[in-house]
């Protein structure tokens, strides 16, 4: 992933002023790197927010998967994404819209259909209306804040998108019994192949272990990192999430080591302490901690409700007493 930053850093930058602010939007998660030190014995090397170390290729795009972007941006995909409804995207809060930054950009491109950056002949590109220009299309969670050195707190975020004809999604696990300590679970995204190196160009993925918080909090002892009940922490000997991947999917893997075609989501990429160092698990928001909330701000916009995820709750944590507006 690193390399990759460095070779999309030396492409030419945004040429209008609008694309200049929007560039500095985009390098928010860079300069969050910066505060950790972690990158800036190579000025060259920009990521913006956290690919997949150790993974392997897609092999082709994943319906449910997408890339998120901003006019401007030197950097084909700045986070990954996931439709868990036609028309919904699930996402890291950080790669969105920071209020107290209000002149950075949140990633308002959504890339559906993408495999291989430099060849996006078959990719959609949707572009939604975000805070900035007044829109509701993004929205954040409403204790989205970022402590502790980079530590992303209730890192969740839904964009709504147009509504068209995309099809294809994933499902979130709203069960809190769910994953279960050491359960293998499936990361995808563009970001950095290594820590300090490229983008990916293609699409990978791999496989990580579930730990318990417990286990993650011993692991980030003495760093100012904070885990909270929202966070889920997954780890395996040098493979990992990295910069670029944030915002991307953490599935559930069967017993056939399979995702299946409408997988069920529980993590997003979120932070982690460099990528794949064995001191250092990655960590996901929990889906299904955000379950409900979720599931209220989805169905309480009919046209996006679905009976997969307006139907029913299983944890009942947090509901509201509006009653889903789904319509059959
Ligand atoms: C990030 O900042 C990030 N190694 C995401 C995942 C990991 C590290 C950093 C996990 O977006």
């Amino acid at each position: 992933m690193i390399s990759i930053v460095a070779a999309a850093a030396a492409v030419t930058g945004p040429s209008t002023a609008a694309a200049q602010r929007r560039g500095g939007g985009r390098a928010r998660s860079f300069l969050s790197s910066q505060k950790d030190g972690a990158l800036r014995s190579d000025s060259t090397a920009v990521p913006e927010v956290a690919s997949i170390v150790n993974g392997t290729s897609t092999e082709g795009p994943r319906k449910y998967m997408v890339g998120l972007t901003v006019e401007g941006s030197r950097f084909p995909t700045n986070c990954g994404g996931t439709l868990i409804t036609p028309y919904v995207v699930l996402t890291a809060a950080h790669c969105m819209y920071f209020p107290q930054y209000p002149v950075w950009d949140p990633l308002d491109q959504v890339l559906v259909n993408l495999y291989n950056t430099t060849d996006q002949a078959g990719v959609v590109r949707i572009n939604i209306q975000d805070p900035s220009e007044g829109g509701e299309d993004i929205i954040i969670h409403p204790d989205y804040y970022e402590c502790c050195q980079n530590t992303y707190v209730n890192d969740v975020a839904l964009m709504f998108l147009p509504i068209g004809q995309l099809a294809d999604y994933a499902q979130i696990n709203d069960d809190p019994k769910v994953p279960v300590v050491p359960d293998p679970l499936r990361v995808m995204g563009w970001g950095l192949t290594e820590y300090g190196g490229a983008l990916s160009e293609v699409l990978l993925e791999t496989t990580v272990n579930y730990i318990s918080n417990e286990e993650c909090k011993e692991a980030f002892a003495g760093t100012p990192k904070i885990i909270t009940d929202g966070m889920m922490c997954a780890y395996k000997d040098f493979t990992d999430a990295c910069y670029g991947d944030s915002g991307g999917p953490l599935f559930q893997v069967d017993k056939d080591g399979e995702i299946g075609d409408r997988p069920t989501q529980v993590g997003i990429v979120s932070w982690g302490i460099e990528c794949a160092n064995p001191k250092y698990p990655g960590v996901y928001a929990r889906v299904s901690y955000y379950a409900d909330w979720i599931k209220e701000t989805v169905c309480s916009r009919p046209e996006y409700a679905t009976k997969e995820l307006c139907g029913s709750s299983k944890s009942g944590k947090g509901k509201s007493t509006k009653s889903p507006s789904y319509t059959p």
